[in-house]
C-alpha cells in the first residue's frame, strides 16, 4: 500500500537543509512503513491507487521522540511534593529515605501486569501529542528481579500501544537502604549481575547511571559503563544534575550516546561532549520542578556545537510531567532555547541520543514513517502553546493512528 501526503507544509529536521529544514508545498510518500520520497510536490507524483492524506496546509513533523523518562513506576509522590512545599529539598528527602527509594517500596510490590497498568496512562498522554518513540529506564528495583521486572514492562508497553520504545538499564539510580555507603558492594552483588541478566534477556537497549553526590561516584560508574562496554552496549548518564563531578567529561570519555541534565557542566565537559558525539539531554521538567536556580550551560553547548535534545524525564520524584510539548515550552521560557533548538531536540536530536538517527528523527528516504500532523500557522506555536494539543493525526511506522489505541 502506498501512501502519500499532500499539501503539507514539512518541517524535515533533514540536516542537508539549514533551520528545520522546511519544504514549504511538500509531499511524503510512504511504502511498507518506511519513507520512500520526500520533496516539492512538483516533484512527487501521486501514483495511482495511493491512499492520499490532503494535509491542507498543515504542518508536518517527524514524530516526536521523549528520550528520558522513568515511565515506569508505581504510585506517586505526591506527599513528598507537599514536604518540598513546606521546604524540604530534594537532596534532604532523599537523605531522608525519601527520593527514589521510597518509589522503590511501590516498584518492588508491584506485580509486571500492575507496572503497565500503571503506565499506559502516562504513555497514552504522551502518543496524544504525536510522539512515537519513547525511551524507558529501569532503576526503580534496585535488585536483580526487580529491575527484569521494569524492564520486562517497558518491553510489554510496545504490544499493547502503536509506539516504539527504547530500554535503558539503570540499575545504578541509588543504593537501596540495605546497602547504604556500600556502594561498591551494591555494584557488584546486584547492579552488574543485573545487567548481565537484563543483557542475556534482551532487555536492554543501553546502560544509565546516576552520577551525584547522592547517589554514584564517577568512579563506581566506571565499574558499570566498563562492565555495559565489555556486553556491547552503549551508555548514558544523568550527570552534573545537583553539582559538577564532571560527569559530563565521564560519559564523553567513554563516547555515551547522552549525557543529561547537565545544569552544572562546565566548558570541559560541553567540548568533551562534542569531541565525542555524546547529546546532551536537557530536562527543564526537573529543573522546573525542584526549583532548581543553575541552568544548564546552553551558551557553552552553542559555542561548541553541542546537540542538545529535550525529554520529560518522566518520574514520580522530580518530573511527574507527560508532555514533551510542554517540555519544549519550558525549554525555551527557563533555558531560552530557541523554537528551532527546540523541535530538533524532540526530533533529530533525540534520536541521535538513543543511537537511532539511522531510522528516526528526520522526514527523509529510508528512515521509518512516523510523522505528526499539526493544525498550526506556524512551527513556533508547538512551543509557543502551554498546556495545548495542536496534533492533527499521527502517523507511526507507516500507520495512521487516529487516536491512541488504533
Ligand atoms: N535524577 C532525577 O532527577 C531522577 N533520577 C535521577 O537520577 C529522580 C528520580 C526520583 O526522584 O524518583
Ligand atoms: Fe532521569
Amino acid at each position: 500500500m502506498t501512501t502519500v501526503l499532500s499539501n503539507a507544509r514539512l518541517a524535515t529536521m533533514s540536516p542537508d537543509r539549514p533551520g528545520l529544514g522546511v519544504i514549504e508545498n511538500g509531499r511524503v510518500m510512504i511504502e511498507g512503513g518506511r519513507i520512500v520520497a520526500v520533496g516539492e510536490a512538483s516533484e512527487i507524483a501521486i501514483p495511482a491507487g495511493a491512499e492520499v492524506i490532503d494535509c491542507e496546509g498543515r504542518w508536518v513533523t517527524p514524530g516526536l521522540i521523549d528520550c528520558h523518562t522513568h515511565l515506569v513506576h508505581a504510585g506517586n509522590r505526591a506527599r513528598e511534593f507537599e514536604m518540598r512545599l513546606a521546604g524540604a529539598s530534594y537532596e534532604e528527602i532523599a537523605r531522608a529515605g525519601g527520593g527514589i527509594v521510597s518509589s522503590v517500596r511501590q516498584v518492588r510490590q508491584a506485580s509486571e501486569a500492575d507496572l503497565v497498568l500503571q503506565t499506559l496512562p502516562r504513555l497514552d498522554a504522551l502518543i496524544a501529542e504525536g510522539v512515537t518513540t519513547v525511551e524507558v529506564k529501569s532503576g526503580y528495583g534496585l535488585t536483580v528481579e526487580d529491575e527484569l521486572k521494569m524492564l520486562r514492562a517497558a518491553r510489554q508497553l510496545a504490544d499493547k500501544r502503536p509506539v516504539a520504545i527504547t530500554t535503558t538499564y539503570l540499575g545504578a539510580h541509588a543504593t537501596p537502604a540495605d546497602y547504604k555507603g556500600r556502594n561498591r558492594d551494591f555494584i557488584e552483588d546486584v547492579v552488574l549481575p543485573g545487567l548481565k541478566a537484563a543483557h542475556a534477556e534482551g532487555l536492554v537497549d543501553a546502560v544509565d547511571g546516576f552520577c551525584e553526590g547522592i547517589a554514584f561516584s564517577p568512579e563506581e560508574m566506571r565499574l558499570v559503563f566498563d562492565a555495559a562496554k565489555s556486553l556491547g552496549l552503549p551508555t548514558k548518564l544523568h550527570a552534573d544534575q545537583l553539582s559538577n563531578l564532571h560527569g559530563a567529561a565521564l560519559a564523553a570519555e567513554y563516547q555515551a550516546l547522552s549525557a543529561d541534565h547537565l545544569e552544572y557542566t562546565d566548558e570541559e565537559g560541553a567540548a568533551a561532549m562534542t569531541r565525542a558525539g555524546t547529546v546532551a539531554v536537557l530536562l527543564p521538567g526537573a529543573y522546573y520542578f525542584i526549583r532548581e536556580t543553575k541552568k544548564p550551560p546552553i551558551d557553552l553547548f552553542r559555542k561548541h556545537g553541542t546537540a542538545m535534545a529535550l525529554a520529560t524525564d518522566c518520574n514520580p520524584g522530580t518530573s511527574p510531567l507527560t508532555s514533551l510539548l510542554l517540555t519544549m515550552n519550558m525549554a525555551a521560557t527557563l533555558f531560552h532555547m530557541t523554537v528551532e533548538e527546540c523541535l530538533l531536540g524532540v526530533t533529530r536530536n533525540a534520536a541521535r541520543a538513543l543511537g537511532r538517527l539511522d531510522t528516526l528523527g528526520t522526514i527523509e528516504v529510508g528512515k521509518q514513517a512516523d510523522l505528526a500532523i499539526w493544525s498550526v500557522e506556524s512551527p513556533a506555536e508547538l512551543v509557543y502553546r502551554i498546556g495545548f494539543n495542536p496534533l492533527y493525526l499521527r502517523i507511526w511506522n507507516g500507520h495512521i493512528a487516529k487516536g491512541i489505541l488504533s
